[in-house]
């Protein structure tokens, strides 16, 4: 490992969408933020050698590779940035942090609870100040991070209700071919881990509570697509004439869930909401306030405060563009948002912070590994056989 003041190097393991959100993000975080020390994108990792070094000449890193081990064994590498599909995560992950180096690693952590654990397990025993951190990246979004502080502050009082959506609509079309997201041997999970588990993190970080119990449904609406030819963003192009092969994972998600402090929650999450590209959603209610929030508008939060003057009762729309909102002074002059690439910048600069400062960046394994259990109860409640109740059947 290099010394203290030294550049923190980053070795990219995966260069599709995910791995050019988090390139875009080593090379931009050390540009806006005042670091302890400045991560440089070095090496961009792939299964295919020429398409690693084109990725890596986009991405600008000076190398790629496509082995993995051998990035993980030079001495030279001191962040893993695990952005390959979930059936890499767990080998990658507890490899990188053995040899000591931090790591960064895609949501959702694993692919099963075991797996998590198991990651869990290789953080808390990597050798001393090795940092391990899982990308649930819209807890940077700052107006998700403004919402924490007002909900901490007790602005919303005791928490009755959470009300969250995750919605997209990239599946709503038969057509659409057999991506890896849809391979339960690769993702472990459809829409339920991919966007729910983002909702379950969100929810239980900004409560500061977690999840205790689940009722949920699964569903997959198409069962069988054809056989992708080559990849583009989430989904890719399937010959004419493909063949079909099976989903073997969810496409959408509804659940109820009761966290430990009392409150009700309501989930749900889809890729068949036409018209919802990515419409991440929550609404929280307590006894003093509300907020609600959408990433479709992601500059803005809702907020319902009781204690307005009766005549001024209402949600009121907060630009979350001021210098005192989290992450916002670092960037435009007021009024000027961000978008969906600043959370990864966000996550970046955080990372290297709590690396430099000596701390467990948040979400720890530990706190994705929480998430997993979350769906791991809503896959099992989903199978129970008693999980619906007939309306019109026999009492
Ligand atoms: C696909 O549904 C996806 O890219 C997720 O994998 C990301 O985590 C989310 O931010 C956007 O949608």
């Amino acid at each position: 490992m290099t010394t203290s003041s030294a550049p923190l190097r980053v070795a990219l393991v995966g260069h599709a969408f995910m791995g050019r959100a988090h390139a875009h993000a080593w090379r931009t975080a050390p540009r806006f933020f005042d670091l302890p020390r400045d991560p440089e994108l070095a090496v961009v990792v792939g299964r295919d050698a020429a398409r690693a070094a084109t990725a890596a000449h986009e991405l600008g890193a000076a190398e790629s590779s496509a082995d993995w081990r051998e990035v993980i064994a030079r001495d030279d590498i001191d962040i893993v940035d695990v952005c390959a599909p979930g059936d890499v995560h767990a080998e990658v992950a507890i490899a990188a942090l053995a040899a000591g180096k931090h790591v960064l690693c895609e949501k959702p952590l694993a692919r099963t609870v075991a797996e998590a654990e198991r990651m869990a397990e290789a953080a808390r025993t990597a050798p001393a100040g090795t940092r391990a951190m899982c990308g649930f990246s819209y807890r940077r979004t700052p107006a998700l991070a403004y919402a924490r502080q007002l909900i901490a502050d007790g602005r919303l009082g005791a928490i009755r209700h959470v009300r969250a959506q995750y919605l997209q609509d990239w599946l709503t079309d038969p057509e659409a071919p057999l991506t890896w997201r849809l391979d339960k041997d690769v993702a472990g999970s459809g829409t339920l881990g991919d966007i729910g588990a983002h909702s379950i993190d969100t929810a239980q970080w900004l409560l500061g509570d977690d999840i205790a119990a689940v009722s949920a449904q699964l569903r997959t609406f198409v069962a069988e697509r054809p056989i992708l030819s080559e990849q583009r963003g989430l989904g890719g192009r399937a010959a004419a004439d493909a063949e079909r092969g099976p989903v073997t994972v969810d496409d959408a998600v509804a659940f109820t869930a009761s966290f430990a402090g009392g409150a009700l929650g309501v989930f749900e999450a889809t890729r068949f909401a036409l018209g919802r590209r990515n419409a991440n959603r929550i609404e929280i209610n307590g006894d003093r306030g509300s907020i609600a929030f959408d990433f479709e508008r992601m500059n803005e939060l809702e907020f319902y405060d009781a204690s307005d003057d009766d005549g001024a009762q209402g949600f009121r729309r907060i630009q979350v563009t001021e210098p005192v909102h989290p992450y916002a002074a670092r960037w435009w002059p007021t009024g000027h948002g961000l978008g969906y690439e600043h959370l990864f910048t966000h996550q970046a600069a955080d990372l290297v912070a709590a690396i430099a400062s000596g701390v467990d960046p948040s979400p720890t394994f530990e706190e994705a590994l929480r998430v997993q259990r979350v769906l791991d109860a809503v896959e099992r409640s989903a199978g129970a056989s008693s999980i619906l109740t007939p309306v019109n059947g026999a009492a």
